[in-house]
Parts: C-alpha cells; sequence; structure tokens
C-alpha cells in the first residue's frame, strides 16, 4: 500500500501543527506507524491521499450515523449555506433542531446549543454547580468529557491513549473539587458522598463508557447512581455526547430507562459540523443567562449550517428500521471477528452497545479502568495494522470506541469480515 503522499504530508504538518494533528488521538501514537491524510469520504469509506480506499469505523469519532457525505446531509448544508453561515442571531433551525432532539430524548425539556461536547460538559457542570451552590463533582476513571480543566483528572480516551499523567497546564487548585470514582462501582461512589456530605454539586457519567474502550454499565449501576443523586441533592449528568443517538436512538437515559438531571450531547447531532449541546430539566436551564445568572456564550453557538446538518441527520434515522438494520450488522460483525480471533487462538473480549463498539485484546472481561488498562497494547496495535492494510481503518487506539453507521450494509460487513479473516489467518506469520 503506497502512503508516500500521507509520509510527506506527515512531515510538514509537523512542522505547522503540534503532533502534526489537531486532535492528539489522531496521531496513531498508540498503534505506531503515521497518520494517513484523507482526501475525501464516501458512505463507509475513506479515501487518503494516495488512493488507497477503507471502510471506516471511526467515522470522525462518532458523529457519521449516515456515513461520509451522505446526500441528504450535504444538500441541507449546501441550501442553508447559500443563506449565510452564521447570523450571531437566533434563527428557527435552532428551534427545529432543538424539537427535533426532545423528540428522541423527552428527558430534555431545555437546550442550549455550544459548539463541542468540550463546551457542553463545561456548562453543564457550571450549571450544576450554580444550581446546587457546592463546588465538589465526581467523575469516573477511564472516562473522558472533553478537555476542560476540571475534567482533565484520570480521563479516558486520548489522555490514556498517551498514557498522559492528566495534563501540566492544569492548575492543583482547579481539579481540587474534582473526585474520582471507579465506573460500575457504586461503593466508591458512596464513599465519596460519606466523605463530602452536600458538598458533591454532580455525578457525570458516560452511561456507557466509550473512552476506555466500551465498557457497558453493570445492571444496577446506574439506577444506583440515580438513587444516590437523589438522596444526596445532586445533579446526575449523563455525558451522551457519545452514546446518543448512537447505543440507542433515544441514547442511554432511554435504553436503561434512567432519568437524568441534564444530559450532554455532541457528535450525532452535528452530522459532522461543530455542534455540542446540554439540557434537561426546565427549572434547572433557566438558570443560564439570559434567562438566570449562570453565564455560558459562544459566537457560533446554533450556526444554521451546524443546525441544518444535525436535522438532516437525525430525519435519516428515525425510523426504527435502520436501527434493527444497524443491529443486525454489528451482530454479525461480532460474530465474525469471536470466529476468527477464535479459530486463531487469539484471546480478545468484544463489547458493544448499539452501534458503538470494541475489541480488547485481553482474556479479562472489561468492566472498569483496571481491567482494561491490562490489555494488551502490542496486540491491538497488530490488529490495526493489519486491518488497516486488509483496507479497514479502526480507530487507532484501543482506549476508544469504533462505530457503524447506516451506509455500513450487508456488503460492507462482508468486505469487513473477509478482511478480518486475512488479519487473523496470517496472525501468526
Ligand atoms: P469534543 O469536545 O471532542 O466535541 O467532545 C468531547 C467529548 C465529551 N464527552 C464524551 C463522552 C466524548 O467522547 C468526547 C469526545 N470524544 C473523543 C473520542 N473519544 C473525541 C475525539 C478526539 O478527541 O479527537
Amino acid at each position: 500500500m503506497n502512503i508516500d503522499k500521507s509520509v510527506s504530508l506527515f512531515r510538514e504538518a509537523q512542522a505547522l501543527l503540534p503532533g502534526g494533528v489537531d486532535s492528539p488521538v489522531r496521531a496513531f501514537r498508540a498503534v505506531g506507524g503515521q497518520p494517513l491524510f484523507i482526501d475525501c469520504g464516501e458512505g463507509p469509506y475513506l479515501y487518503d491521499v494516495d488512493g488507497n480506499r477503507y471502510i471506516d469505523y471511526v467515522l470522525s469519532w462518532g458523529p457519521l450515523i449516515t456515513g461520509h457525505a451522505h446526500p441528504h446531509v450535504v444538500e441541507a448544508i449546501q441550501k442553508a449555506a447559500v443563506k449565510g453561515t452564521s447570523y450571531g442571531a437566533p434563527s428557527p433551525l435552532e428551534l427545529d433542531l432543538a424539537k427535533r432532539v426532545m423528540e428522541f430524548m423527552p428527558n430534555i425539556e431545555m437546550i442550549r446549543f455550544v459548539n463541542s461536547g468540550t463546551e457542553a460538559t463545561m456548562s453543564a457542570l457550571r450549571l450544576a454547580r450554580a444550581y446546587t451552590k457546592r463546588d465538589k463533582i465526581i467523575k469516573f476513571e477511564g472516562c473522558y468529557h472533553g478537555h476542560a480543566d476540571l475534567l482533565l483528572v484520570q480521563a479516558g480516551s486520548g489522555v490514556a491513549t498517551l498514557g498522559l499523567p492528566d495534563s501540566p497546564g492544569v492548575p492543583a487548585n482547579t481539579v481540587k473539587d474534582t473526585l474520582v470514582a471507579e465506573f460500575n462501582d457504586l461503593e466508591s461512589v458512596e464513599r465519596l458522598f460519606k466523605r463530602y456530605p452536600e458538598q458533591i454539586a454532580a455525578i457525570i457519567v458516560e452511561p456507557v463508557a466509550g473512552n476506555m474502550g466500551v465498557i457497558p454499565p453493570r445492571p444496577g449501576f446506574l439506577e444506583g447512581l440515580r438513587v444516590i443523586t437523589k438522596r444526596e441533592g445532586a445533579i446526575l449528568i449523563f455525558d451522551e455526547v457519545m452514546t446518543g443517538f448512537r447505543v440507542h436512538p433515544g441514547g442511554a437515559q432511554t435504553l436503561y430507562n434512567i432519568t437524568p438531571d441534564l444530559t450532554t450531547l455532541g457528535k450525532v447531532i452535528g452530522g459532522g459540523l461543530p455542534v455540542g449541546a446540554y439540557g434537561g430539566r426546565k427549572e434547572i436551564l433557566q438558570m443560564v443567562a439570559p434567562a438566570g445568572p449562570m453565564y455560558q456564550a459562544g459566537t457560533l453557538a446554533g450556526n444554521p449550517l451546524a443546525m441544518s446538518a444535525g436535522l438532516a441527520t437525525l430525519e435519516l434515522i428515525r425510523d426504527q428500521k435502520v436501527w434493527d438494520e444497524m443491529e443486525r450488522h454489528a451482530r454479525q460483525l461480532d460474530v465474525g471477528i469471536e470466529s476468527a480471533a477464535k479459530k486463531a487462538g487469539v484471546p480478545i473480549q468484544q463489547t458493544r452497545v448499539g452501534t458503538m463498539r470494541t475489541t480488547f485484546f485481553s482474556e479479562t472481561e472489561p468492566v472498569d479502568w483496571n481491567t482494561v488498562k491490562g490489555a494488551d497494547k502490542v496486540q491491538f496495535a497488530k490488529f490495526f495494522q493489519k486491518m488497516l492494510s486488509n483496507g479497514v481503518y479502526l480507530a487507532p487506539s484501543q482506549f476508544e470506541a469504533g462505530f457503524l453507521s447506516i451506509v455500513h450494509d450487508e456488503r460492507v460487513i462482508a468486505e469487513t469480515l473477509a478482511a478480518v479473516e486475512q488479519t487473523f489467518n496470517t496472525w501468526w506469520q
């Protein structure tokens, strides 16, 4: 596979962008080799600048549930663009997307659009602190909620991928109120509330962890968080930036039938354009300026192109039929990978909830950061590189999720499974 153009572009990029990328996980640091520079995407495929085609299971880290350049989404963006790219003033499109999101997630009574998942979680936590007049927050080890200072504590995703001990530049003072519990371990949460009575404003959780690889909640875990936060007067924030419109049309909150106080969203609701959102109980959202005193703002928040792309995307995933199809295809993938690895004698653990999945190279069932961090990253890197050379583009880290789309159809799944077979048939060579 010739990647000469990517190689020279990456050399040039490293002189212009830190590490040659605009987001760390793209740098392939955990899997070796060097990132491919992309020329275009089309449906389930990515094409790099050297003309190589890959079946894409990263899908821009989740947003592209309709695949690349879906005609309906492209047309919506084109129609919006000719009317102007940003007004800096309210537009009907913001109301349209708000209502569309609420159709899928009725627990969201009021919503504020922002420009990224990071902005969404940062704002939701500020709101929880404003509403409860408390300062401490609880997050879970291995969960990632974006790069706001207060959340860069024992985080997943790129922080875990690069093995960063959190991040320099985050003053100790900023994170002194960020408490860390263990995912799937209610006892670790109870201990914090016992130690800090009436001081904890909120728990923020990825209801299905996706940033240490995909780790489903154990039965009772999310229900327990709901009971504890209600009892303690703390806000329960479901960070559904990744799980929203991915694990179920109504997100994890519908799948597990839990009503969080606040929900954060991103990725899918922008259809590939920059969008985030936070929303939930109206009485809490009424604290957000200018309705209330809690300040949050954004130049491009709710911009017409992103709203249009999000609307078009959600339109394409309204029909239960597309979800049933994605479930069927995802299951075919699970079974295919399982049997190929078993035949080759390679120990793997597979996790999946809806359209987000991970293949762990480990003999231990992954249930939290402690069990995941021991996964064999060398084997994962070998899997990644072999699959890439067989034309399949996976997330370049053991601590990330992979995603399917409505255009990962029978033929694409069959192509993928052929690459899986080839990968494991040559595993020991
Ligand atoms: P952004 O600021 O990257 O839009 O969203 C932050 C965020 C918040 N919450 C969850 C649960 C998330 O998964 C994310 C971002 N996810 C990563 C992938 N694991 C984005 C990819 C990247 O950092 O380049």
